[in-house]
């Protein structure tokens, strides 16, 4: 689907309307456009080819004549045209988390700055501080964020690769010349972030297979094109690499492009020690070159003593002492989710009514949800007062006899404020079925500090879960200054699941957290931090997150059944 690339350049308008300092509505149309474009279920393309962009809610006659420039030449002329009122760089300065167009805009007209290079010279050079709404901080701030932009640019979000990997999957799958055809590389592991997506198959026509594959309608270019590996660039800017081999060579090289890198240095090294020879055309024996295995992937993991290590398990961080001696965790399961613990519905900011939540639930074949709105304090997102606690628990009691074999609980996502006390009193917070506490706001604490006022909330006994931990958002924020060992021993001492908020910028806990988390008996809860029925889907990344940190079915309190769920919180059945 174009509909990506269609919101990114709608986006970047709206950032030149700013940066060139026109009236705010002008880019926030834009904006909004760009949102509802990015959130569509259907094509744009379709959308667009059948004249019906402008029932798109936020599209009118001038935007609908852009939206159809775009996705049928590729180009948007006044794009192009903006582009050019603007210095170049400017733009890329807004990639830094943390900086707007407004202060873009005023490093570059008093301090001439313009790319990301001067930004940091003049931070590190304390020249951003007397200028009018910057200080120390701020250049502290900048200097961060543009190191949080380093570590993650280029590289795509989970879901967004997961997206496009599927479809392309899917695509070549009608390709009669493969004989097996696989996802390999990080998506395959299911990493946080995605430098470019791997795709293996086997066949006997390479060149047929190629010349299949960057026909493909999402191609914006070719970048390379071999008959072993050709890669392509996608109109996201995401690229993608075909590899294909033989079938003998099929599953040694699905192990091999699968990596990590460091799993397979170590799977190597562990080969010769044992008298083979392992690369991506197979094991061999090392004296002889003789072929031993390599048609499936099993085979390479048996054959060196070990069983079977699922990809996300692959990163070399002890998953092949534990195969060698038959233990390792065994993962928790795609499928084993019983329910939803993280939805936002249109009593604070989602954009969905409970019921149809709730339908949706049931279709999917969970057995619950929980509905957890934001609490009083939080305006800009709608947050629920106490007397609109009230209503909306009555709302549920109702909507609860319409549903047979399910239970929607009646949450909430309680902020926590600065000083570690709870948005609600006491006495608003036991009328919930289920109490998630989270930090919204106040997030440059020191470490200390952040550390006091999460786990004072936690201390409160009307408080289940704590939501994002570390409040990361991935390439935008990064975690606050908090000591998770810390949070996890009080977690354990108070009784409270930490989560793992599935939404794919959070990912938090992250994987390695969660393995922290599972080492200290800690169990966790998965919720996707929903705003629409869309995201609801998230949650397949966050069992991802779970099953990278090792967790098992057990530690994971939404595997469980809805009568022991009940048990195990303590809520009215
Ligand atoms: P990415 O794309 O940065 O998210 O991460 P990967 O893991 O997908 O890395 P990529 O696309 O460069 O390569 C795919 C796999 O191929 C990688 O996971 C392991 C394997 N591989 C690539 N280069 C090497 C190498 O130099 N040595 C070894 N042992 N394996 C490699
Ligand atoms: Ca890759
Ligand atoms: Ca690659």
């Amino acid at each position: 689907m174009k509909n990506q690339f269609v919101a990114e350049i709608l986006y970047k308008i709206a950032d030149l309307l700013d940066l060139k300092g026109e009236i705010f509505f002008k880019s926030r149309a834009y904006r909004m456009a760009a949102q509802t474009i990015e959130a569509l279920d259907e094509d744009i393309v379709t959308i667009s080819n059948e004249d019906r962009l402008q029932s798109i809610p936020g599209v009118g006659d001038a935007l609908s004549k852009k939206i159809k420039e775009l996705v049928e030449t590729g180009r948007l002329e006044y794009f192009e045209r903006l582009k050019k009122e603007i210095p170049e760089g400017l733009l890329a300065l807004l990639d830094i988390p943390g900086l707007g167009p407004k202060k873009v805009s005023a490093l570059y007209k008093n301090l001439g700055i313009s790319t990301i290079k001067e930004l940091r010279k003049a931070c590190i050079d304390g020249k951003l501080r007397d200028l009018d709404g910057f200080g120390e901080i701020t250049e502290r701030n900048i200097l961060r964020g543009i190191q949080l932009l380093e570590k993650t640019s280029g590289r795509a979000l989970l879901n967004v690769a997961y997206g496009d990997g599927n479809d392309y999957l899917d695509y070549m799958k009608r390709c009669d010349k493969i004989d097996r055809i696989s996802i390999a590389g990080s998506l395959r592991r299911m990493k946080e972030t995605i430098g470019d997506v791997d795709i293996l198959a086997s066949s006997k026509y390479p060149d047929n297979v190629m010349d299949y594959f960057v026909k493909y309608d999402d191609v914006q270019r070719v970048l390379l094109k071999g008959s072993t590996k050709t890669s392509v660039l996608l109109h996201d800017n995401l690229q993608v690499d075909l590899r294909v081999v033989t079938n003998k060579s099929y599953g040694s090289a699905l192990q091999y492009f699968t990596g990590s890198k460091e799993h397979n240095v170590k799977m190597r090294s562990l080969a010769i020690k044992k008298g083979y020879k392992l690369n991506e055309y197979g094991l061999f024996d090392k004296e002889t070159d003789k072929y031993i295995a390599g048609e499936a992937e099993e085979e390479i993991y048996t054959t060196l003593g070990l069983s079977y290590i699922e990809p996300e398990l692959r990163e070399n961080k002890g998953e092949i002492e534990l195969a060698q001696k038959g233990s390792l965790p065994k993962l928790v399961g795609y499928d084993d989710v019983t329910g939803d613990f993280h939805i936002h519905s249109t009593w604070s900011d989602g954009s969905d009514s409970i019921e149809d939540i709730a339908k949706v639930a049931k279709n999917i074949g969970y057995s619950f949800v929980c509905i957890a709105d934001h609490s009083q304090s939080l305006r800009i997102a709608n947050g629920l007062s106490k007397e609109r606690v009230d209503k909306k628990i009555d709302e549920i009691r109702k909507l609860n006899k319409k549903f047979s074999n399910f239970k929607i609980f009646c949450g909430t996502e309680c902020d926590i404020k600065s000083d570690g006390s709870l948005d609600y009193s006491d006495r608003i917070l036991k009328k919930f079925d289920i109490v998630s506490i989270g930090i919204h706001s106040a997030f440059k604490m020191n470490g200390e500090e952040m550390t006091k006022r999460i786990t004072r909330g936690m201390e409160n006994k009307y408080v289940h879960f704590l939501a994002h931990p570390t409040g990361r958002l991935i390439g935008r924020r990064g975690p606050y200054e908090v000591d998770i060992e810390q949070i996890i021993d009080t977690a354990r001492d108070t009784g409270t699941f930490l989560e793992i908020n599935a939404f794919p910028d959070r990912l938090d806990l992250n994987d390695i957290h969660a393995k922290l988390a599972k080492e200290k008996g800690v169990k966790v809860v998965l919720g996707t931090d929903s705003h629409s029925i869309i995201n609801l889907s998230f949650m397949h990344f966050g069992v991802a997150t779970a099953r990278r940190g090792g967790l098992e079915k057990s530690d994971i309190l939404n595997t469980y059944r809805l009568k022991e769920i009940e048990e195990m919180l303590g809520v009215e059945q």
